[in-house]
């Protein structure tokens, strides 16, 4: 089954959304497979956002996500990165559709509450990038019966 990487921004720290957030998520049907809270770097930042380090705002990006630490997450489920993305909504939380987690819970671009990664080739990437392989956990879930049909179930 796929997994996605996210990260709860230092804004959703900052205002104690971590749990509105975290718990759309798993209401949704997915399963946290990692977590841990970890203080970014410019170093990483460089290489996670590399299409954005020429854009005039990126210095203003980097102190924005390195101004408290970040959680990070890896979650599982049946096409995890395209699910999650629909999810998070568009970019800048002013144009994100309501229902969305941008879309409800944000007002702007910069600060938009979460990172999620927007391919599954880029999914695997972020998540070696920020995850050691024993920090990622393949534990039995009982209602995985009950969340797909059996045909749903790839493994
Ligand atoms: P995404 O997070 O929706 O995938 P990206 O284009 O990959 O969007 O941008 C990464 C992050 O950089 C955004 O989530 C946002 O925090 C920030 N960002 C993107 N564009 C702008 C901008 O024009 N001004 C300020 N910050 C931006
Ligand atoms: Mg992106």
């Amino acid at each position: 089954m796929e997994q996605t990487f996210v990260i709860l921004k230092p804004s959703t720290i900052q205002r104690s959304l971590v749990g509105d957030v975290l718990t759309r998520f798993q209401r949704k049907g997915l399963f946290i497979t990692g977590i841990k809270m970890m203080q970014l770097d410019e170093q990483i930042l460089r290489i996670h956002y590399a299409h954005l380090v020429d854009r005039p705002f990126f210095p203003m990006l980097v102190n924005s996500m390195t101004v408290t630490p970040v959680i990070v997450m890896v979650l599982k489920g049946k096409d995890a990165v395209a699910v999650v993305r629909s999810m998070v909504g568009a970019t800048n939380c002013r144009n994100a559709a309501p229902g969305t987690i941008r879309g409800d819970f944000g007002m702007s671009g910069q600060e938009n509450i979460v990172h999620a990664s927007d391919s599954p080739e880029n999914a695997v990437i972020e998540i070696n990038r920020f995850f050691k392989p024993e920090e990622i956990f393949d534990y039995p879930i009982p209602t995985l019966a009950a969340t797909y049909a059996p045909d749903e179930i790839d493994q």
